[in-house]
């Protein structure tokens, strides 16, 4: 990899140590299934608590909390868009999504992000446009800011990671 400043890692993306992981909610904020149950499921019932005071959050946007039991110090909370064929602003609602989160971090002066890939699962968002869309964003805020110092993207499976390796690497 070129740049320093983006990792890759292949895992659970609830088990890192680092400044703050992001969640792929939904506007209610108050968990569901794939990464968000897990990461609600990790993080013990307070992060619930918690999540019940921030009134939800709109496609696109993004909220942080404590991380509770995680190793992680925060969780940035981010809803995508659900993938209808690319016909309904879902690029730019995901590329959002990837600002909201990073904005987050520097205002928090987080140094250490990572992100599952958003919208890529239950969402059904095409893992090669979301990853496409992640990293270009990503590449794009960090040129421009100094925080976060670096972002980890996550993959969950083997399709997945390749599809980032690749880009990454180019
Ligand atoms: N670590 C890293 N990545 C994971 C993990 C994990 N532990 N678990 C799943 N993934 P999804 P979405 C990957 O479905 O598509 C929830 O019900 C997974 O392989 O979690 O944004 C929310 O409440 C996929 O690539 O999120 C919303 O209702 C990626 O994380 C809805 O699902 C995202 O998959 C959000 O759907």
């Amino acid at each position: 990899m070129k740049s320093k400043r983006v990792e890759l890692l292949k895992g659970d993306i609830t088990t890192l140590k680092v400044d703050a992981i992001v969640n792929a909610a939904n506007s209610s904020l108050l968990g569901g299934g794939g990464v968000d149950g897990a990461i609600h499921m990790a993080a013990g019932p307070d992060l619930l608590n918690e999540c019940r005071d921030l009134n939800g959050c709109s496609t696109g946007q993004a909220k942080i909390t404590r991380g509770y039991n995680l190793q992680a110090g925060h969780i940035i909370h981010t809803v995508g868009p659900v993938w209808y064929g690319g016909y309904k602003d879902e690029p730019e609602q995901l590329a959002s999504c990837y600002q909201a989160s990073l904005k987050l971090a520097k205002e928090n002066k987080l140094k250490t992000i990572a992100f599952p890939g958003i919208s890529t699962g239950i969402y059904g968002f095409p893992k090669d446009l979301a990853a496409v869309i992640a990293v270009n964003e990503t590449k794009r805020f960090i040129s421009r800011n100094s925080y976060p110092e670096k972002v980890i993207f996550v993959a969950y499976d083997d399709e997945g990671y390749e599809i980032y390796r690749k880009l990454l690497n180019q």
